[in-house]
């Protein structure tokens, strides 16, 4: 990134930059007594925020071209540090304060050139409540600036300055460093930092800002590791990345980018054999979940241009409907990336982008690059609309699909699954659906249930794994099309949650590597075409016992499946020991084990039953997790399976 930039660019812009730009706003003490307001929480996320906070501050620099190298660490004790080759942060004395301007930097709240202006600035915006912050939050913070010959140090607790900044020695390099430790008095949760959660991000850092090197390593010991990233490819490497276990259409994916206004746009898409869209929006290196403009101007024009050159190829006829924005998405993987001077964050999670202008930006560069491919490629092209009328056929398929499939009414009654034993409630508040493995297992469940509000839909064998079938195999296959009647919440475009007839989907599969595959093969077609079940918080696990500790002809106490199961069941048998008979191990291979009467004790009564809510936290990660076990490599699956076999909270 650097390196884009020649020696007199480089003292012009330096020259914009001084002390005296960096404005002083607040005092820090309010920070540790509040520090949630700042960083949101003081939990695992709020630590790891810390480290956010920080890098932003070097990608900045990168982003203004005078960085190209980030380097992070996790040290032995727990600590953080980040270097970086940029210019150094200010070490000039200011006008106002009196003070190195690197002092203020971390002494005074939202201090930081940030709210001066000129260029982008990541940091400021989800959460960028800047470096002070952090420093506030640390028992110790100490920075290092190798500017102009000389090294520059200064170290502060607790955010108050030790001592004055002082020159340590001479350097012939450039950049700044900063370490430090957070405060165990306010991260009272964990002080720990997660490796990958921190590699992650680090990953994504260096798809969205081409061409920039940034590191993460873990020196802590035991887990010693280090990750390096660089992608001259950018957000097209990005899309690569994504379409790795697919297929692509074509070979290369799609790029464009362009700036208006002081607002870059960055566009990469490619389209996949496949039905899944994915396509992720970024607003400042922020992801924009919720969406917003960019994606807006995006998916806008893809429509239009898709439909203008099917038409022109007299692929879609005149009496013909066009096709939907869904149905030109299908098997789409895209990102788009904007860096806005002043980004606006709007939405519930503050992570939708809202200013209007960008759309409009984003429309018209899309729209001529992608003009100019379909022109080139026209083999492509012919592909992506053929694609997209299939998808539309699916589409109606459907939605006949869901005119089948009707809400609880007694005079429709007849219209649900024969092998669903319903049960009498029908308020949707109250009631649950359990998908239950076997005809035997479904039986004891359909006996030992409670029949006003439990329902039973038995599923036989491996049922279909949707990742790999086509639209009319799943909408063909007998059992997934009763799992869909019997919620009665339509499919596909017209799937509508609010019509749920049951608020618990109980997933109920034997504890065994079979049950966790069985599990896993009916989470992926939730995830894939129930997804808004799963973000309503409607879909469970069951959790059946592994084992059970009998004395005599009694089973005194269950085991439940998990990391701590051995010792569990040590305890349970010690104490089931002092009797006159000695207790007794059951072990449950599977759900047919255990009688009606057991079944529900064990695991369908509300009042005794564990059951975990399936939470789908990460949609790209949960991806990666179910292509791993959904695709053709078969050894890591294996492998992923027998190892979470006994865990019952899969957190998607
Ligand atoms: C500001 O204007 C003059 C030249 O350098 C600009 C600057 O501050 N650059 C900069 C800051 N590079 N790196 C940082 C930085 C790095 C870390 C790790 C932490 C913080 C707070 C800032």
């Amino acid at each position: 990134m650097a390196e884009e930039r020649n020696s007199e660019e480089l003292r012009e812009l330096a020259k914009e930059y001084d002390a005296s730009q960096i404005q002083v706003l607040e005092g820090l003490e309010a920070v540790r007594k509040r520090p949630g307001m700042y960083i949101g929480s003081t939990s695992k996320e709020g630590l790891h925020h810390l480290v956010w906070e920080i890098v932003d501050n070097s990608i900045d620099e990168a982003l203004a071209g005078f960085a190209s190298k980030i380097e992070v660490s996790i040290e032995e004790d727990d600590s953080i540090t980040v270097v970086d080759d940029g210019r150094g942060i200010p070490i000039d004395i200011q006008e106002k304060t009196g003070r190195p301007a690197v002092e203020t930097v971390f002494t005074v709240l939202h201090a930081g050139g940030k709210f001066g202006g000129g260029g982008y600035k990541v940091s400021g915006g989800l959460h960028g409540v800047g470096s002070s912050v952090v420093n506030a939050l640390s028992t110790v913070l100490d920075v290092t600036v190798h500017k102009e010959g000389k090294a520059y140090y200064q170290e502060y607790h607790q955010g108050q300055v030790v001592e004055d900044l002082k020159i340590i020695g001479d350097t012939d390099r450039h950049g700044t460093t900063v370490h430090f430790i957070p405060d165990p008095e306010i991260f009272t949760e964990t002080t720990v930092f997660e490796f990958e959660k921190l590699k992650t991000r680090i990953r994504e850092l260096a798809f969205l800002n081409r061409g920039l090197k940034i590191s993460i390593e873990d020196k802590r010991s035991e887990k010693k590791q280090k990750s390096e990233y660089h992608f001259e490819g950018g957000i097209v490497s990005y899309v690569e990345y994504l379409n790795k276990k697919k297929t692509a259409i074509f070979d290369t994916p799609i790029f464009t980018e362009g700036e208006m206004d002081n607002i870059s746009v960055e566009i990469s898409m490619q389209y996949t054999s496949g039905y899944e869209t994915t396509v992720l929006s970024f607003a400042n290196n922020i992801n924009t979940h919720e969406g917003g403009t960019h994606e807006n101007g995006f998916r806008t024009t893809l429509t239009r241009v898709i439909n203008d050159y099917a038409r022109k190829q007299k692929l879609i006829k005149e009496n013909e409907d066009n096709l939907t924005g869904e149905d030109v998405r299908e098997g789409l993987t895209a990102v788009i990336s904007v860096k806005h001077p002043d980004p606006q964050f709007e939405g519930q999670t503050k992570t939708k982008l809202g200013n209007s202008e960008v759309s409009g930006i984003t429309g018209r560069l899309f729209s001529e690059a992608f003009n100019k491919f379909l022109l080139e490629n026209p083999k492509v092209g012919r592909i992506i609309v053929e694609k997209g009328i299939q998808a539309s056929k699916a589409r109606l398929a459907a939605k006949r699909a869901r005119e089948m499939t009707r809400r609880k009414n007694p005079l429709e009654l007849s219209n649900l699954p024969g092998k669903l034993a319903d049960c009498s409630s029908n308020d949707p508040f109250q009631t649950e659906l359990f998908i239950v493995e076997g005809d035997s297992a479904g039986g004891s469940a359909k006996s030992g249930r409670n029949r006003e509000f439990q329902a039973i839909l038995p599923i036989r064998g491996k049922i279909l794994n949707v990742e790999k079938a086509t639209m009319e195999k799943i909408l063909g296959n007998e059992e997934i099309r009763s799992l869909f009647t019997a919620m009665g919440t339509g499919f596909g475009a017209d799937f509508d949650v609010s019509k749920a007839r049951y608020h618990k989907l109980v997933i109920m599969t034997d504890a065994d590597v079979d049950g966790a595959h069985i599990r896993t093969l009916l989470l992926t077609l939730c995830y894939r075409y129930m997804r808004p079940l799963i973000e309503a918080g409607y879909v469970y696990f069951a959790m059946p016992p592994i084992y059970g500790v009998k004395v005599g002809n009694e089973i005194k106490e269950y085991i439940q499946p998990g990391p701590d199961q051995e010792k569990e069941l040590k305890i349970a048998l010690e104490k089931h020991s002092e009797g006159k008979s000695k207790p007794m191990i059951q072990r449950y291979k599977g759900l047919g084990e255990m009688d009606d009467h057991q079944l529900w004790e064990t695991t369908m009564d509300p009042e005794r039953r564990t059951i975990a809510r399936v939470k789908l936290e990460d949609a790209e990660d949960a991806n990666t997790v179910f292509e791993m076990l959904m695709g053709d490599d078969v050894a890591p699956r294996k492998e992923f399976i027998e190892e979470n076999a006994h865990y019952a909270t899969l957190d998607l």
